[in-house]
């Protein structure tokens, strides 16, 4: 298992952080479980479909609105991974994960994990289709970053956290360069899901994150 470092600062990918038979279990798991969004409650607004684990966020009213308790036991072996593989450190274990579902044609706005409410590292495990994950920075829009996510492991710190927005487009075909000779490489996306896990520090402040 390698940690690879980015172009951009603080941010690492960790391409084969589980197995193929790992995410089949885990898209069984999460299958198995109540959704919301599109039309269901809680966050019935948003078009995508999410699952909120540890702690709930409102979409509507930006804000991390209740505990719902420890994580779920189907992501126990990945929480302890990050600490087998010194991801995170003792204070940074997450008690909050969010599934979103992509089918294709859905994306996430550019935003930025709220640095109030959010520990330092946002951990978020990616599923099924690839993607890209465009990074732009807050105060500079023209400098962007682009990154791949396959069944991935993306360790966002640092700068890649704090000063850049994130988001996926829309896009059901999307192309990106790649090797030394920068090879043009399409992606045509489906269904993707991706955990994404936070250490919640403080409740009751605004939350700028997506929609
Ligand atoms: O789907 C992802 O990988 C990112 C999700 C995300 O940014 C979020 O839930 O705020």
């Amino acid at each position: 298992m390698q940690k690879k470092a980015t172009a951009l600062e603080g941010l690492y990918i960790i391409e084969d952080f589980i197995t193929e038979t790992e995410e089949q279990v885990l898209i069984r798991a999460i299958d198995s479980r109540a959704w919301c969004g599109n039309g269901v409650a809680p966050n019935p607004e948003l078009k995508r479909r999410t699952q909120h684990y540890g702690y709930e966020f409102s979409y509507r009213y930006r804000k991390v609105i209740q505990n719902l308790g420890p994580l779920p036991t189907f992501t126990d072996f990945i929480t302890k991974r990050f600490k087998q593989q010194k991801i995170i450190e003792f204070e940074d274990e997450p008690n909050m994960c969010i599934i979103n579902e992509y089918e294709a044609g859905q994306g996430i706005m550019p935003h930025t994990d709220a640095a109030t409410i959010f520990g330092p590292i946002i951990l978020s495990l990616s599923l099924l289709s690839s993607c890209l994950m465009k990074f732009t920075h807050s105060n500079n829009p023209e400098t962007q970053f682009l990154v791949v996510l396959r069944t991935s492991l993306l360790i966002m710190t640092k700068s890649s956290r704090y000063d850049y927005k994130h988001s996926i487009s829309k896009d059901i075909i999307e192309w990106f360069e790649e090797g030394e000779n920068g090879e043009k490489r399409e992606i045509v996306r489906s269904r993707r899901v991706s955990l994404t896990f936070r250490t919640v520090r403080n409740l009751g402040v605004d939350v700028a994150t997506n929609s």
